[in-house]
């Protein structure tokens, strides 16, 4: 077992007999991404069978457009009905973005599981600040989200079934999304599919457990990482170290008729340290909780390029 992530959580919170559903709504939405993502599956295949079948998730992410109901609560009701907590707001003014994360409840069925099936993941959920885009960009957006009438409703289902809630847009909408922020056109023909899993390093059994490792032996097996800011990520306490692969491309079909490459999901790794006044724990004794939590905003800024048109389109390693 990889152990519980918070030390309080059956106080605070909990998922009693909904764990079974809930974690097989999380298995849709992972059967979802594996489908479309074939560098993230390969991986994930890498790591399982380097690691005798046994990994766990850091965090899952997913990305919303901040307008009339369609932002991050529309994703965040679901897991808070399943007993996680709402936790700090992290804001990125230059990308017009803002984003929360939720730490899970005490999880108790096969929480020993690899996976989705392993200790329950952190949530990382993010929103387009949309009333600061262009008057065009913003028409566009309201024209698909007001057109879904209460798809805001059924955020986890899309996720978990692979559908977008709304229609299919023309590609000169996806173009004008894309000319200011590829964000904002990545979540017009992603909706509210999984963005990316993120592989928990320090909860590795073998060598892979040291992030710069696993980031070695991922160039090894022929995959490319986001080299944004340099390809490790490390926040300025220096315990929470993260990597993530570029993201794979998908073919999609536009409403007029018009099919290109667009960028889908890519898969991360975060090491977390122990924090400070544990360091004397002996290693069998170190949980989830002793090491540093959270997110931090200058990484998660370099992350958010992993879906980029200058990662995607960058060549060699
Ligand atoms: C999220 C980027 C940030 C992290 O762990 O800090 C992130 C995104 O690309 O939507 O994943
Ligand atoms: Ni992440």
């Amino acid at each position: 077992s990889c152990g519980s992530t918070s030390p309080h959580a059956s106080q605070r919170s909990s998922i009693q007999g909904g764990e079974a559903f809930f974690r097989g709504v999380l298995e849709s939405m992972q059967s979802v991404y594996l489908n479309r993502n074939r560098t993230a599956k390969a991986i994930l295949d890498l790591v399982h069978s380097a690691e005798n079948n046994s990994l766990c998730y850091d965090h899952l992410a997913f990305r919303t457009f901040g307008v009339n109901g369609y932002g991050i609560d529309s994703m965040a009701s679901f897991f808070l009905d399943y007993g996680y907590t709402q936790r700090e707001e992290l804001r990125f003014p230059a990308k017009k973005l803002r984003a929360l994360w939720f730490s899970p409840p005490a999880d108790s069925l096969a929480s020993n599981g690899s996976g989705i099936n392993g200790p329950l993941p952190r949530i990382f959920i993010s929103e387009l600040l949309v009333d600061q885009m262009s008057p065009q960009t913003q028409e566009i957006i309201k024209k698909y989200t007001e057109s879904s009438v209460d798809g805001n409703k059924y955020a986890a289902l899309a996720s978990s079934l692979g559908h977008l809630t709304w229609e299919k847009p023309l590609y000169s909408e996806f173009q004008q999304l894309a000319s200011e922020s590829e964000y904002a056109a990545w979540t017009l023909v992603n909706g509210y599919a999984l963005n990316h899993v993120t592989i928990s390093t320090h909860r590795l059994k073998t060598h892979l457990k040291e992030i710069k490792k696993l980031n070695q032996f991922i160039k090894d097996s022929g995959f490319r990482l986001n080299s944004e800011g340099g390809v490790l990520k490390v926040s300025p306490d220096g315990l929470l170290q993260q990597s993530s692969t570029v993201a794979d491309s998908i073919s999609f079909k536009f409403s007029d008729g018009i099919t290109e490459s667009v960028p889908c999901s890519y898969i991360e790794f975060a090491e977390r340290l122990v924090l400070p006044q544990y360091k004397n724990l002996p290693d069998t004794e170190v949980k989830e909780f002793h090491r540093r939590d959270g997110f931090e905003v200058a990484s998660a800024d370099k992350i958010f390029e992993s879906t980029s048109k200058e990662q995607l389109s960058r060549v060699g390693s």
